[in-house]
């Protein structure tokens, strides 16, 4: 790799262009960052995104090395060779591989077609790469990154990006199923972040191989690269999603409690499940069909034998608030005479080979083609199948397997569990849009969902994507375990996607594979009436595990973690709403709210719930006491309402009906009564204030689904007056010491 080199640079229509003998680089000032794109083919200076969706460019001015614009740090840049500072960051070198040609990869040929290099691009094939080095700071900490294993802060490792079926992963295990190339950066200078928004196979390597260095790189043809200034991290976060766009608002239903497992396969046993749900008095918002509800793995078919009448299970949940939720993955069965396949191939929608035949391997179905969501009329008519599902009664999709995982290619084990990385996407390769696949895949669902029921907010939940995820679907962590390792790593993880764009997400409660245990399922459901997405999903092999399938005295206190999660729906309700405005996580690290405090970098397995509380879960068996940190201010223990100040570290009891919550002095929390509510004008509508001083609190209230606007109210406590301003209707109360409950009004 050689350093890339300018030797000119001159500002054109508000940007900066920089020349030099192989490269070219465009500098924008757009949205609220830096982008800085580097080339060496003419075409690719219009290069586009998947991630991106800021279209707004600052006028930016340049001299002496400094290009400045509005709103953010200065950039500033040396030519010669190319190196760059921004925010406390600094890039002393962009290495590059000047484009190949043919030649260069001709001991790849392989006359099977299927693992070729990617075709010719004008007589040369797509390639080169760039590796940008960052200036290591000693106390500098990473954070982002996605959905990673591991702890908080992710230097230190190297990581990939490369979406993948990571079935039975381990605290190691790098890739998951999903990249987001985002980082967020934090030392003495403040908060910083940068994408590099690239959809090839990227490597971090965060200090790992020097720790004086880190290195990104890309084996693409450019290098397309966004610097966002903060100076906290939510700033960083809040740039970003002006950057790749919020989340939509989910309907109500999407944030109440989720059942699935894998092997419901039939109407009765799903019938079975409500039934056994309601006669322990655990509300539920949804039941999820997994693939045995298909004909034969085939996608958009319902087995009719094993359910005669979804439609009217479907009914019979509508009357208590509750949905169903089916699986849909992307490989279609090659079948002639199914409709799907037969259709997709008509439309030439399917993945091919660099021989122009449809890429042929195995998933559930055998064989399976794959569609190609990269591209619009595909997406338009996988959008328009769902209409099946409308008319079954199913109200949301769940899209699985669609990093994609490939079981087989062409009879053949896939040694990568994917696609050839040399497969057709149109003019593209698989090898430049696999990361991007599951993306597209929701994308084609949630369009399709809008053009169907354009009244309904669309629901769906992905396991691939790339960053910009959100604004299609919500995002679950695959395939963990059943074990205590899984649970307390589902802290940071869900953290950091946070961080990433990711507001609405979650992790298999119980544990996917291996057996779960009674203690652990309830420490987990308490833990998990905090996670955005609330869902308790196990394997086909898996011991059951939903809440009533241990008996007394389990039961009972799963249950009652899941009525805590309906008493506290008006609160998570108001936090999705801003998370749809802003891309604030609900689940926020410490340092969200204190950045100043050095311990709150460090904390990874206790989060804040949105600004007003703070959860610190019990994450091994046979605890009966946790030590955790409160960060400056004080505290009111939920439970017990003892009054802590921080910050500070401190050891509280946590018998198996609590989970360690924590109240924030000056904040008010929404609440209302536990059931699975039509609207969200949550009726009764109650606030616990703080038992001291002047508490403020919010709330959101609407139909809880459809596109009318909603109104945002604002609670005003102040416990000495006695006093409560609030919404009409609303009460508020503080929780003494003793247990009591004291009513304001
Ligand atoms: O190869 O559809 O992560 O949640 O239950 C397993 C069956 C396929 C993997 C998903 C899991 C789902 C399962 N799927």
């Amino acid at each position: 790799m050689y350093p890339v080199r300018f030797e000119e640079a001159r500002v054109t229509d508000g940007e900066l262009w920089l020349t030099g003998p192989v490269f070219t680089a465009r500098v924008q000032a757009r949205g609220p960052a830096w982008r800085v794109l580097v080339f060496q083919r003419p075409e690719d200076a219009e290069k586009g995104s998947f991630a991106v969706v800021e279209n707004e460019r600052a006028p930016l001015h340049y001299a002496e090395g400094r290009v400045s614009a509005s709103d953010r740090p200065p950039l500033d840049l040396t030519l010669e060779p190319f190196s760059f500072a921004f925010a406390g960051l600094r890039f002393p070198g962009l290495y590059a591989r000047p484009l190949g040609t043919w030649a260069d990869h001709a001991g790849f040929f392989d006359p099977t077609g299927l693992l070729s290099p990617p075709p010719p691009a004008e007589g040369r094939p797509l390639g080169g790469g760039f590796a940008l080095v960052l200036e290591e700071a000693p106390e500098r900490r990473y954070f982002g990154l996605g959905e990673r294993t591991g702890f908080l802060d992710k230097k230190g490792r190297r990581y990939t990006f490369w979406n993948a079926d990571a079935f039975d992963y381990e605290p190691h295990t790098d890739p998951l199923y999903q990249s987001q190339p985002f980082l967020l950066a934090v030392d003495g200078a403040g908060a910083a972040g940068l994408v590099l928004d690239e959809t090839w196979r990227l490597v971090f390597d965060l200090a790992k191989a020097d720790p004086r260095l880190s290195r990104l790189e890309t084996p693409g043809p450019t290098l397309d690269l966004y610097l966002l200034p903060g100076p906290t991290p939510a700033e960083v976060t809040e740039n970003l999603t002006r950057l790749i766009g919020p989340p939509p608002l989910p309907p109500l239903w999407a944030l109440g409690y989720h059942q699935c497992r894998y092997g419901y396969a039939s109407q009765a046993e799903l019938e079975a499940v409500a039934g056994e749900l309601e006669a322990h008095g655990i509300p539920f918002s949804a039941l999820w069909l997994d693939i045995d509800h298909m004909e034969g793995y085939k996608v958009f078919t319902l087995d009719r034998h094993r359910f005669p009448d979804l439609k009217r299970l479907a009914q019979r949940l509508e009357a208590k608030n509750a949905k169903l939720v089916a699986i849909v993955d992307p490989c279609v069965k090659k079948e002639p005479g199914y409709p799907v396949y037969e259709e997709g191939h008509a439309l030439g929608a399917f993945i091919k080979s660099a021989r122009g035949e449809e890429v042929v391997g195995e998933v559930w179905p055998k064989p399976a083609v794959w569609p190609d969501f990269t591209r619009d009329e595909v997406r338009r008519w996988w959008g328009r199948l769902h209409r099946f599902y409308l008319e079954n009664g199913v109200a949301g999709i769940w899209n699985d397997m669609n990093e994609p995982s490939a079981f087989a290619l062409e009879g053949l084990d896939a040694p990568e569990r994917t696609l050839p990385p040399g497969a057709l996407h149109g003019g593209r390769t698989h090898a430049e849009v696999h990361n991007v696949y599951g993306q597209c895949m929701s994308r084609a669902t949630f369009e399709g969902l809008l053009a169907l029921a354009p009244e309904r907010r669309p629901f769906v939940l992905t396991r691939a994507g790339y960053l910009g995820i959100q604004r299609y679907a919500w995002v679950w962590t695959g395939d963990n375990k059943s074990s205590w390792v899984h649970l307390e790593m589902s802290v940071p993880m869900l953290l950091n996607m946070g961080l990433s764009g990711i507001a609405f997400a979650g992790a298999d409660i119980g544990g996917f594979s291996e057996d779960a245990d009674p203690e652990l399922v309830l420490r987990w459901t308490q833990l998990g009436a905090f996670y955005p997405f609330m869902r308790n999903h196990a394997a086909k092999t898996s011991r059951r595990q939903e809440p009533y399938a241990f008996g007394e005295p389990w039961t009972g206190k799963i249950a009652e973690a899941i009525r805590f999660r309906y008493r506290l729906l008006p609160y998570v309700y108001t936090l999705a709403e801003e998370a749809a405005r802003t891309g604030a996580p609900l689940m926020r690290p410490l340092f969200w709210h204190f950045p100043e405090d050095e311990t709150a970098y460090s904390v990874f397995d206790q989060f804040l719930f949105g600004p007003a509380l703070l959860v610190a879960p019990v994450t091994r068996p046979g605890q009966t006491h946790r030590s955790l940190y409160l960060p400056r201010g004080r505290w009111q223990h939920w439970w017990r309402g003892t009054l802590y100040e921080g910050p500070g570290w401190i050891t509280v009891e946590a018998s198996l009906e609590e989970i360690p919550l924590f109240l924030r002095e000056g904040h008010a929390v929404p609440l209302t009564e536990p059931r699975a509510a039509k609207t969200a004008f949550f009726e009764p509508l109650y606030f616990r204030a703080f038992p001291e001083g002047q508490s403020r609190g919010e709330v959101y209230l609407d139909a809880g689904d459809g596109h009318d606007p909603g109104t945002r109210y604002e609670a005003l406590v102040n416990v000495e007056r006695r006093a409560f301003k609030g919404p009409r209707g609303a009460r508020a109360f503080i929780q003494t010491k003793e247990g009591n409950v004291i009513w304001l009004d």
